[in-house]
């Protein structure tokens, strides 16, 4: 019986996508190189610097490590602007029905993000009260598809990893939950390894 339930934050519950793609594509505009959606897919559930690795490696520049962390920080400025223009409505469609009823059903609420943005973005969205627990790039050093950070947030819900349900939009993530020893629910198609997939988080309750 599930007991706890832990949510990716970007695609899930906010759709920051667009704002990574904007700024990862601004900073590979500078190094020559032509960053599509395509490429942005890969990145999702992806820490900040391994993502600039990937672009590195993708743009065929090298970069020593200083360079490599001026450049994620300066993504991440530019990322920061546009995350400065989210409001409320921006939370993804059924998020808000979700976390209402989940509370007031008694089950105990995480997040499990690789964002370190991650607790400014909630506050911004007004969703933040909702979560007993927030676990995320701030918290832990294993990227998804390491299982760390559902562990943790397992760990501080104090709770056992086969009660807990993830939901996640990426297959880094889904992977995670399922080496957590997790059940997992899908947002979006193509992904492996679920329970069960969705489309978006309204169809939870519908
Ligand atoms: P930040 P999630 C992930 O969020 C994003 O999907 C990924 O594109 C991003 O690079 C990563 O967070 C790190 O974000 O630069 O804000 O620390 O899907 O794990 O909630
Ligand atoms: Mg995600």
């Amino acid at each position: 019986e599930i007991k706890g339930v832990i949510f990716d934050l970007d695609g899930v519950l906010v759709d920051t996508a667009v704002f990574h793609f904007q700024a990862w594509k601004r900073l590979a505009q500078e190094l020559g190189f032509d960053f599509t959606e395509i490429e942005n897919e890969q990145l999702k559930g992806v820490s900040r610097i391994a993502s600039l690795e990937k672009i590195l490696n993708w743009a065929g520049v090298d970069a020593s490590e200083s360079e490599k962390i001026e450049m994620a920080e300066r993504k991440n400025r530019w990322y920061l602007d546009l995350v400065e223009q989210m409001k409320a409505d921006e939370i993804l469609p059924g998020s808000l029905e979700l976390l209402h009823w989940l509370k007031k059903n008694g089950y105990q609420v995480a997040l499990g993000s690789a964002s370190k943005n991650a607790p400014l973005i909630l506050e911004k969205t007004g969703m933040i009260s909702f979560f007993d627990v927030l676990v995320d790039g701030n918290s832990v050093s294993l990227s998804k598809p390491n299982p760390e950070v559902f562990l943790k947030a397992a760990r501080d819900l104090k709770l056992l990893p086969e009660v807990c349900l993830v939901f996640e939009d990426a297959q880094a993530g889904v992977d995670a939950a399922r080496a957590a020893g997790m059940s997992v629910i899908g947002i979006g198609s193509n992904l492996n390894g679920t329970d069960l997939s969705i489309s978006s988080l309204e169809e939870v309750l519908n």
